[in-house]
């Protein structure tokens, strides 16, 4: 393999010759039309159109546009019917040129009131004068297939669209605006220097000259490593930001899940009574925590019973056990711990790394209604079976003077604090993360092959495939099910 070989194969942006962009529903040519807010009624709504033809089809029904548009202007005017001329609303039509827009295609966006009913008409009117609807997503897929923006950018137009939290919001913005997609090219230049460097000492070695010393390879494949490890640590963060963070209340019947639910919250979610067995489904509520959204999940209380719709509940208790982030085993300071109830906390929270203690803690409730004494015993019963302050975390709370919630606030926040500094980007997707997988363990596989004095092929072998990993991340080369998956999440008018 010659250098320009190995770069090519390294470097040139592959579009598979048989993507048929049709399959994507790009009949290249057509005009395409969105209402972009969401539907219903509002101040204004914006309908966004998009093509070639997109200022003659919006003058058809805005006679007041001039011939040739400015870009970036507004222009104000009535929209009327095409046949009959009847009015339709006052608009502001606001044009960008091609090459000036978000899709690089001609746009206009008009702005009319707030009516579906007027939204419906104007869109009829744009589809007479010769545009077609847009699909899901189609002014994001026109953007990337315009160049305006590569794969992982139009992921964080989507990611942005879904932000649920302040922090989700402003991570997600950071990837459309490309930063993320930086750090990937910086990667990638990374792994071609390397390739340059392997591919000249596979031609100069014949005549003795070292082109670059095998550790100055080796450190730059390391680096690599290293913003690879960076990313792939900011992945728990960033699902954090997207999704938030899941807790489950679980335990016994009648030992205040309910209520503990209801105090986090603040606001009075779930029925509380005396009667065990009160909560049959699921009931969540919703706190933010430093900007991170946190769901508090209240189960039906966990118990043998005959009750078929008691039964169900109980098992949507054992599913959100197993799908939160944070389990509260709640027991009760006043009760001797049942056996099984012992059993079942020892279990999880002898589980050993994140499934364990850190994924488990014990509320020891209603310690308003409890003496030192029978705190005390509680805790020789769990320590029983090997659950201490030392193994796990145990908290001494009370749903009804709210004492130790405070406690509990301050393990959230810890949770959901941010280990990343504003600064650097944070991989929100799960495909980017299995992704930078791929190119981390490229990397190393290409990292042992140097220092067991490999040959260069077969180094140069991992390394292009890491740098394939890093197209495909940011859509340099085709991969049509990966496209079509992305965009199909998208919303009409995106
Ligand atoms: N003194 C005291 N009583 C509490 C406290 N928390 C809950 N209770 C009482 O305990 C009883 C049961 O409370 P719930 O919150 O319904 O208990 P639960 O665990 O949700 O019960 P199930 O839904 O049956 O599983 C009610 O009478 C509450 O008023 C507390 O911190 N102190
Ligand atoms: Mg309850």
């Amino acid at each position: 393999m010659t250098l320009i070989s190995i770069l090519d194969a390294a470097t040139t942006v592959t579009r598979s010759p048989f993507f048929n962009p049709m399959a994507f529903g790009v009949d290249d040519n057509s005009t395409i039309c969105a209402l972009s807010t969401p539907p219903g009624s509002g101040g204004i709504a914006v309908i966004r159109v998009s093509g070639p033809a997109a200022f003659r089809c919006t003058r058809s029904l805005c006679p007041f546009l001039p011939a040739n548009p400015e870009s970036h202007r507004v222009y104000f005017g009535t929209a009327r019917e095409l046949r009959g001329a009847d009015a339709i609303d006052d608009v502001l039509v606001a044009c960008f040129a091609t090459g000036r827009s978000f899709t690089g295609e001609e746009t206009a966006e008009i702005n009319c009131h707030g009516s579906p009913v007027l939204t419906a008409s104007l869109l009829k009117e744009l589809v007479e004068a010769g545009c077609r609807p847009a699909r899901p997503g189609e002014f994001t897929f026109r953007a990337f297939m315009n160049g305006r923006i590569d794969l992982v950018q139009a992921e964080g137009v989507l990611s942005l669209i879904e932000s649920q939290s302040k922090s989700a919001a402003r991570a997600a913005l950071r990837q459309l605006k490309g930063r993320l997609s930086a750090e990937l090219s910086k990667i990638e230049d990374g792994l071609v220097w390397i390739l340059a460097q392997l591919e000249a000492s596979i031609d100069f070695s014949t005549e003795g000259i070292e082109v670059m010393s095998s550790e100055a390879v080796c450190d730059r494949i390391q680096d690599v490593i290293t913003s690879c490890d960076r990313l792939l640590d900011s992945y728990r963060q960033g699902r954090l930001f997207a999704e938030g963070l899941r807790i489950a209340l679980v335990g016994r019947p009648n030992v205040g899940k309910s209520s503990l639910l209801n105090a986090l919250v603040q606001e009075d979610r779930a029925i509380v009574t005396a009667i065990p067995g009160t909560t049959r489904d699921l009931v969540e509520g919703r706190i933010m925590v430093q900007g991170i959204p946190v769901t508090v999940v209240d189960t039906a209380g966990l118990r043998e019973t005959g009750d078929e719709v008691e039964r169900i509940g109980i098992e949507r208790a054992r599913q959100a056990l197993e799908k939160a982030d944070l389990v509260f085993h709640v027991i009760e300071s006043s009760r001797v711990l049942l056996d099984e109830e012992k059993a079942d906390i020892a279990a999880l929270v002898a589980l050993p790394g994140n499934d364990g203690a850190d994924r488990h803690c014990i509320l020891i409730n209603k310690i308003d209604a409890a003496d030192g004494d029978a705190v005390a015993a509680r805790l020789r019963e769990l320590a029983a079976v090997g659950v201490t302050k030392q193994t796990a975390k145990i908290f001494e709370v009370s749903a009804r003077t709210r004492h130790g919630l405070e406690e509990l606030e301050e393990l959230l926040a810890t949770k959901v604090r941010a280990d990343v500094s504003e600064m650097s980007e944070v991989v929100m997707q799960t495909r980017h993360f299995e992704g930078l997988q791929k190119i981390h363990s490229c990397a190393a596989r290409a990292l042992a092959l140097i220092t067991k004095d490999e040959s260069a092929e077969f180094i140069a072998f991992e390394l292009q495939d890491a740098i394939r990993a890093i197209h495909e991340l940011l859509g340099k080369e085709f991969n049509e099910q990966v496209i079509d998956r992305i965009f199909k999440e998208f919303c009409i008018g995106k």
